[in-house]
């Protein structure tokens, strides 16, 4: 993918590869090599991003429902066309193995979701008690909304909020990552190639500052941002200033509970592929703690033990890799000494992994799948957010206790239950702390269902009337009727 000429930012119908900041060299972290030279947003550059999304906005607003309706579907049928191509960009931008890269079709699934609301009615008429007035209930745009994504996953940002945006009548500056910026700056462009009004949706992949920019300008009517606790705060801080309403979808400390009556072998199979291998344990959704009863422990860990050993690590590009490297030399390091501090204050006993991934890797950001076993559920290692392919397995004794430990966090994402009993799985379900509860399946996020955190996993929702509503500002009017 290296190329010299620099990747532009997507403002309005132009192309920037000129901008008030530095460029980013971007670094593919399956080999820790310079990949892409890509333009970063500045003040300067938001400023220009928001002048254009409210010219567009106001284009957007003069089209019929039915014509928003149908450009929705035409970007949905253009992703389509392009999802091998977005594919490889995700890849290229944070090195996921090519087989799991696929989240543009999240992306497509969700314009279809939101095309279908565009032409739907948003409000409704109530009556008036001691009148005959009339009183419309109206549900508008806010006109321009900022939308913030992480490195892992920005084309399923993208889908869960830009098309959402958009149906509600918004225009959108959409800011990815500096880590990650390539899959969206192609998104930008295919918002034009399907004929969207130049500045609809603008991608201007910035750091923290072009980040704080976006959320502070007074242009910007909402912000949904996608990230962790810490860069959460910034956030909150930064859309005070304008009291900006803000969205917040954070991490997690997932638990994922095996009951004695589990199917184990479903059970290890979706635990590792919903934990430390997936996207190497770099994504919010991962059952990063495994609370496992008493009775069924060993065996579950023999298969669980089994499907991580049998991991592919190698070329994310390379179909047969189900295992890549983590997004950064830093974050290498970070995960690195959480398992070494893990060691050393005996958070729990180490089964396997912890190590770099040497030999022809070692350019790369590779770190071995890691599994701790009997953890103390009050550790740093369960109860901070790692990141990274560690997960700990705890045992628990009964029902209560499950619970117990489960809800034992300051997160409340995503919940896993691992039991053949239904009146079970519902009453553990409505008792666990969680904005998403997945009972013996894995979190395929859809278009239909809302998702977002309980506790310090955030506020607000994507997906459904939910997703749709976080982009509707409601106004109340009232007709006189004499
Ligand atoms: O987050 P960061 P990352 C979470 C995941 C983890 C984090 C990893 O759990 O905690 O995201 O992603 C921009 N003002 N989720 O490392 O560092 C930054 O440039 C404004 C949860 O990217 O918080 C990037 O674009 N913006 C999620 C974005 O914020 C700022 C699913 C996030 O950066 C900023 C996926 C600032 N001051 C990951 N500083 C879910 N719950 O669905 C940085 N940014």
């Amino acid at each position: 993918m290296t190329t010299h000429e620099p990747v532009g930012l997507v403002v309005g119908g132009d192309r920037i590869t000129a901008s008030s900041v530095p460029h980013h060299e971007h670094i593919f972290p399956g080999t820790g090599g310079p990949n892409a030279i890509v333009a970063m947003a500045g003040s300067a550059e938001i400023d220009r991003a928001v002048a254009c999304a409210w010219e567009a906005h106001r284009e957007w607003a003069g089209f019929t429902v039915d014509r928003r309706r149908d450009l929705l579907i035409d970007l949905a049928d253009v992703i389509h066309e392009n999802l091998d191509e977005l594919a490889a960009l995700n890849v290229h931008d944070y090195a996921v193995p090519i087989s799991f890269a696929g989240t543009a079709i999240l992306l497509e699934r969700f314009l279809r979701h939101f095309a279908g609301y565009a032409d739907k009615p948003f409000g409704l008429s109530t009556p008036v008690a001691g009148s005959f007035d009339v009183n419309l209930v109206e549900r508008e745009p806010y006109g321009v909304v900022g939308v913030i994504a992480p490195w892992n996953g920005a084309l399923a940002v993208a889908g869960a909020c830009v098309a959402p945006a958009l149906a509600a009548g918004n225009a959108v500056v959409f800011k990815p990552s500096e880590l990650a910026p390539l899959a969206s700056l192609r998104f930008g462009e295919l918002c034009l190639e399907a004929g969207l009004p130049p500045g609809l949706v603008n991608v201007v992949p910035a750091g923290p500052e072009g980040g704080e920019a976006l959320v502070r300008h007074p242009g910007i009517r909402k912000i949904h941002f996608t990230g962790g606790g810490h860069t959460a705060r910034a956030v909150v801080q930064a859309a005070a200033v304008n009291l900006t309403p803000v969205v917040a979808e954070l991490g997690g400390k997932s638990a994922g509970i095996v009951f004695d009556d589990a199917d184990l072998d479903a059970a290890a199979m979706l635990s590792a592929h919903q934990g430390p291998l997936m996207q190497s344990g770099q994504s919010c959704a991962c059952a990063s703690r495994l609370l496992v009863h008493g009775s069924v422990y060993d065996a579950f860990l023999e298969r669980f033990s089994a499907v991580i050993d049998a991991a592919m690590v190698g070329d994310p590009f390379d179909t047969a890799v189900t295992f890549g490297p983590v997004i950064s030399e830093g974050a290498l390091d970070r995960i690195h000494g959480v398992i070494e501090n893990a060691v050393h204050e005996r958070a729990g006993v180490l089964l396997t992994g912890g190590k770099r991934i040497g030999g022809e890797y070692s350019r790369g950001y590779y770190i071995e799948p890691t599994v701790f076993g009997d953890v103390d559920n009050t550790s740093n290692l369960a109860q901070i957010e790692t990141f990274g392919p560690v997960v700990s397995v705890i045992r628990f004794d009964d029902d209560a206790d499950a619970l117990r430990l489960a809800n034992e966090t300051p997160y409340g994402l995503n919940a896993f239950v691992h039991t053949r009993d239904l009146n079970r799985a519902h009453r553990v379900a409505r008792a666990l702390e969680a904005g998403s509860v997945w009972i013996n399946t894995f979190s395929d996020i859809s278009p239909q269902g809302p998702y977002g955190g309980y506790k310090q996993s955030g506020f607000g929702r994507t997906g459904g009337i939910d997703g749709l509503h976080e982009f509707l500002q409601t106004k109340n009017i009232r007709i006189g009727m004499g």
